[in-house]
């Protein structure tokens, strides 16, 4: 008899802004989607809580599973009670910057936590399909364009964390042919990025400075290139990379470049204001080593996955501009005072 059974996917990371985008995806594709998320003494599922169940209600889809990248037997008994078919690896402490101030941390999560994962799929015998949330920042100092066949120069202990992750990925593939992938996105944002990088750091303080929240905005190096994309069109890649017949590695971008200083000036205008009277410098921002130029060829996901970006960098500042000035607007001011500006 064969298996009716939904698909199930497992997504470590979900509560961040991929994994949000990538349950919301795949739930309405009709999978079962089972998330790991951190213990906190504080809730951290906002962006997921509008998806979320009482899991004892019938036709419930979502479930979440306590578990972290640095627990491999963890890893191990919920990989064996939930068997998915799919598992995303999107976990990570994915803050370049902080990854400086915190390289073995990041070395653990970003790194190691990969290869837990692996071992712990391999371990059980679990036949599934794997999907490595790599990045654009393994290029680091080798200039653009980059694609697949790009040598890799990465300028941080997180870049360095993900190119290990990259390697044991193809490794597991070729040693033990399971199906594992590397997905090499850009930069990609959404109203859901995180507060501290630096398209949404912008785009809040946009809104606070034209509610009269803020006066100043500090910032780092303005001259920095990058390729931005919209996060809810690169989770869709990150899926169809596990639908075709063959595992591959496939760059996900937009092609086009744009500076730091590109994007303060669409977000500001949107707003109707001169970004050159607010933003400040401060030091703090700088890297020890920095990129200055990522800007992807994502060819062969054009031509074998069929996944065109539609949203570019001027669209998606006026996106999140938006979405920023209607969140500050339904907050209040309760919420307002609670916010520390990074
Ligand atoms: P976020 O920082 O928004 O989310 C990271 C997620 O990882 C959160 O759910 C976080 O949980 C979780 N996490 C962190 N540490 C651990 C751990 N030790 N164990 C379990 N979970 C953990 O990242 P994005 O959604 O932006 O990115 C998703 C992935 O893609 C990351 O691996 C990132 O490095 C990578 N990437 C991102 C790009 C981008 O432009 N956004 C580009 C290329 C790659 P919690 O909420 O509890 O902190
Ligand atoms: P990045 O993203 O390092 O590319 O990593 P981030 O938005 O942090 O920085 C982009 C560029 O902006 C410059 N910059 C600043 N950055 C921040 N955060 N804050 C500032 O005040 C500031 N001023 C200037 C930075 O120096 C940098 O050049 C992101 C993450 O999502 C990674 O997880 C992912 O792998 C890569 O994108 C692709």
């Amino acid at each position: 008899m064969s298996d009716t059974s939904p698909k199930r996917a497992l997504i470590t990371g979900i509560t961040g802004q991929d994994g949000s985008y990538l349950a919301e995806l795949l739930l309405s594709k009709g999978y079962e989607v089972h998330g790991v998320i951190r213990r906190a003494s504080t809730f951290n599922t906002s962006r997921i809580d509008h998806l979320y169940n009482d899991p004892h209600l019938a036709g419930t889809k979502l479930f979440l599973h306590y578990g972290d990248l640095s627990d491999g037997t963890r890893l191990v008994t919920l990989l064996d009670s939930v068997k998915p078919h799919e598992v995303y690896n999107l976990a990570a402490q994915s803050h370049v910057r902080v990854s400086f101030d915190e390289p073995e941390f990041t070395g653990n999560t970003t790194g190691l936590g990969s290869i837990r994962l692996l071992e712990a799929i391999r371990m059980i015998g679990l036949d599934c399909r794997y999907y490595q949330a790599s990045s654009s920042e393994m290029f680091g100092a080798t200039p653009p364009p980059q694609n697949e066949e790009t040598a890799f120069y990465p300028r941080s202990p997180y870049g360095a964390a993900k190119l290990y992750s990259y390697w044991v990925t193809r490794n597991y593939r070729e040693g033990y042919g399971m199906f594992a992938v590397n997905g090499i996105l850009f930069n990609h944002e959404s109203p859901r990025r995180g507060e501290t990088f630096v398209t949404r750091k912008i785009t809040r303080a946009v809104a606070r400075i034209q509610a009269g929240k803020q006066d100043t905005l500090y910032m780092g190096n303005l001259d920095a290139v990058r390729d931005w994309g919209y996060a809810p069109e690169y989770v869709e890649a990150m899926w169809r990379m596990l639908q075709v017949e063959e595992p591959d590695d496939y760059v996900v971008s937009t092609g086009t470049d744009y500076t730091v200083k590109d994007f303060l000036k669409f977000s500001f205008e949107h707003a109707g204001m001169d970004w050159q009277k607010y933003v400040k410098f401060d030091e703090r921002y700088l890297r020890p080593t920095e990129v200055d130029a990522l800007v992807g060829d994502s060819t062969r996901a054009q031509t074998k996955l069929d996944w065109i970006p539609k949203v570019m960098t001027p669209e998606l500042a006026r996106i999140m501009v938006d979405a920023d000035i209607e969140a500050l607007a339904a907050e209040g001011t309760h919420w307002i005072d609670k916010v520390v500006t990074k």
